[in-house]
């Protein structure tokens, strides 16, 4: 995976060699295997907290990557150039690196992924209020980021509505709540744009940025000399596309990434970005049930994806889409799946830099712009490709912060910056988007 597509002799130099293509374990290695298994065993059994710690895994060639996507280790980011990925190491994970043969340094601690939710336990919705700035300042749980949206749809009632778009495996509804003036009956179709958040359970400032350009878009439809929106454009907020996964997150796995189907071998979750239609099952996605990048066992496999293509069908037309995740700071369009351009390549260059220039205005901080496969790695059935190819339209990931210093645990304090980025980026998307 990544830019470099050279082919690579031998990944595990001269220190071992693999006798078959099934069995991934290098020779030297096995007869330790059943002493090191019993340590392993062993410190998994004295596991603490302290036992999770970032590490930095060297990644020489896209053949590895595959190979560790294909793990059920729990990576961070995979930036193509610079040679590895950080991956989050619980007890048992330095051994599983070791046995796949990959090189890694220790980077730092982390924090246990259960212990977030220990100090959590007593949230509730009560303070999700539209008037306060606390939405800037900290995290939501789920039921805070419905009910501030539920805010939003009271105190705003004209330009505010709601649709159910489906249920999650759990069973919790999925909505999109529409910002735009009145519908005119009979009236020419709507252009619409869609953002979708939290579609991977961790990247919680997703949320943050979600709620801030739902509310940003209340205000400046009720004052109209300042809305971005033209007649027939409305705006289509998804706040949490993953609701199980998201929920998780913040009560057993902090780390959490997938939606919570029980796989048939028992593991849990299917990566909704991998998921839909356009290039599903190739490359940058997993058949591992256990892999962080599961596809599941069919493209649209996924109520949660479903929801998503259904909704965006039932809309007609589509002239733009967002998918926010974090982290890097990138502006990524299509393709994601293949190295080929897009036909309107060149309109997406302009574009993602004129977004470029416009997020930076805030804070003075640039995102990267560019193809989604040149610019960070190969994935297939990522949700901007399908949008762009079923409705031509601008269709785009945007990874907010940080640079991975902090990763998913972006420190509150950056939750304002990030949101202001983030309106300012989809200002600019509004503006160009045709009525
Ligand atoms: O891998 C993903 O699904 C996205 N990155 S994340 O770290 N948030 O998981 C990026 C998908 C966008 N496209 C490409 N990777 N090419
Ligand atoms: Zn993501």
């Amino acid at each position: 995976m990544g830019r470099a597509r050279k082919s690579y002799e031998n990944p595990y130099g001269r220190r071992w060699q693999f006798d078959t293509v099934r069995c991934k374990i290098p020779v030297p290695m096995r007869h330790r295997l059943a002493t090191v298994f019993v340590l392993a065993a062993a410190a998994t059994a004295w596991a603490t907290a302290s036992d999770w710690s970032r590490l930095h895994v060297h990644v020489p060639d896209d053949a590895a990557m595959q190979r560790l996507l294909d793990s059920d280790l729990n990576i961070m980011q995979c930036h193509p150039g610079c040679g590895g990925t950080d991956v989050i190491a619980g007890p048992g994970d330095e051994f599983k690196l070791r046995m796949l043969g990959f090189d890694f340094t220790y980077v730092g601690p982390m924090a246990a992924p259960d212990a977030w939710a220990k100090s959590q336990i007593n949230r509730t919705a009560a303070n999700a209020s539209i008037q306060s700035d606390e939405y800037r300042n900290r995290y939501f749980t789920a039921d805070e980021i419905l009910t501030f949206f539920e805010n939003l749809r009271t105190t705003y009632p004209v330009f505010v509505t709601r649709r159910q778009i489906g249920t999650s495996i759990n069973s919790e509804p999925i909505w999109a709540y529409r910002f735009g003036r009145p519908l005119r009956t009979g009236g020419q179709p709507e252009n619409n744009i869609v953002f979708i958040n939290l579609i991977h359970a961790r990247e919680w400032v997703s949320g943050s940025v979600g709620m801030h350009i739902g509310l940003r878009a209340a205000q400046t439809l009720s004052a109209p000399q300042q809305t971005p929106f033209l007649p027939n454009q409305a705006l289509w907020i998804v706040p949490i596309t993953n609701p199980d996964g998201y929920r998780f997150s913040w009560t057993n796995d902090r780390y959490w990434r997938k939606n919570r189907r029980r796989n048939s071998g028992g593991s849990f979750g299917v990566d909704l970005n991998r998921n839909f239609g356009t290039g599903w099952g190739g490359g940058g996605s997993s058949g591992n049930q256990s892999s962080l990048i599961y596809r599941g066992t069919a493209a649209f496999s996924e109520p949660e994806s479903v929801a998503i293509r259904d909704f965006a069908i039932s809309l007609g037309r589509v002239g733009a889409y967002i998918d926010f995740h974090s982290f890097s700071q990138l502006i990524l369009w299509p393709w994601s799946y293949t190295s080929n351009r897009a036909a309107d390549w060149q309109a997406f260059d302009a574009q993602g830099r004129r977004m470029q220039t416009a997020i930076r205005q805030p804070w003075g901080v640039t995102y990267t712009q560019g193809q989604g496969f040149q610019t960070i790695y190969q994935a297939s059935g990522v949700t901007p490709d399908w949008f762009y190819d079923r409705f031509r339209a601008s269709a785009y990931t945007i990874e907010l912060r940080d640079d991975g210093t902090f990763g998913f645990e972006l420190p509150a304090d950056q939750i304002r910056p990030t949101q202001d980025e983030a309106w300012a980026g989809a200002l600019q998307l509004i503006a160009e988007t045709p009525r």
